[in-house]
């Protein structure tokens, strides 16, 4: 994908971190990618950078357990947060998990917006709508990707966003809603164009 402002093949993965002080220490703008385990995040990304497996996508949920730093042509960084209702980890991973991603997102300054996934085939869940509520409490902009739409048919893809809208309480006025799919590429350049605007 070609854009004016960077070159998003020039991407690698930075580093791995669950504490602050391991954060890079500078000011690029990063974008965090939110979602329950299995939605889609890592695709995403591969997606937009046009790799097939620069971050690792499996079948098996709960595989990402740190934050993981990509650096995209040295002006913009996404970070793939461990996704969330993942039941067959422990209490207390959980908590340890909630505490790093609430860190990471109420205080860190670098954070532009975060694209917050939902599997576009199914209604929103508790713990989507419990995200959403979050990132809107913090006042942190919102990109809304509904991923693997190819699964749904284009004839319900009206219904479906507004359905999934409404559970949300979305708030049209900030937030955008893109449908999308890692498998044809559909709202690729909408998701370039939605996140080129915070840089
Ligand atoms: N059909 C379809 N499958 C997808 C799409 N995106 C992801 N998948 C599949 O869904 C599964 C999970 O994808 P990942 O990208 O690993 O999901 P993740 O959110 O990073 O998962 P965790 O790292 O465990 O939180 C994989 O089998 C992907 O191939 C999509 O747009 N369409
Ligand atoms: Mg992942």
């Amino acid at each position: 994908m070609e854009t004016s402002i960077l070159n998003t093949h020039n991407a690698s993965i930075l580093l791995s971190a669950a504490q602050k002080s391991h954060y890079p220490q500078d000011d690029l703008p990063e974008i965090a990618l939110a979602g329950r385990s299995n939605v889609g995040k890592s695709s995403f990304i591969n997606t937009l950078l046009g790799r097939k497996n620069l971050a690792r996508t499996s079948s098996k949920p709960g595989k990402t357990q740190l934050l993981n730093f990509y650096n995209i042509d040295d002006k913009l960084r996404f970070v793939d947060v461990p996704g969330y209702g993942y039941a067959r980890v422990s209490k207390k991973e959980r908590a340890k998990w909630g505490k790093m991603i609430e860190d990471y997102l109420t205080s860190r300054e670098n954070l532009r917006a975060v694209v917050s996934l939902i599997d576009f085939r199914h209604d929103p869940s508790a713990d989507d709508v419990q995200m959403y509520d979050f990132l809107k409490y913090y006042d942190l902009p919102v990109i809304l990707v509904a991923t693997k739409a190819d699964k749904v048919s284009r004839g319900r893809w009206h219904k479906y966003e507004a359905l999934a809208k409404k559970k949300l309480h979305f708030d049209d006025k900030t937030d955008k809603f893109i449908i999308f799919s890692s498998i044809n590429q559909t709202g690729l350049d909408e998701s370039w164009d939605a996140i080129l605007e915070y840089l």
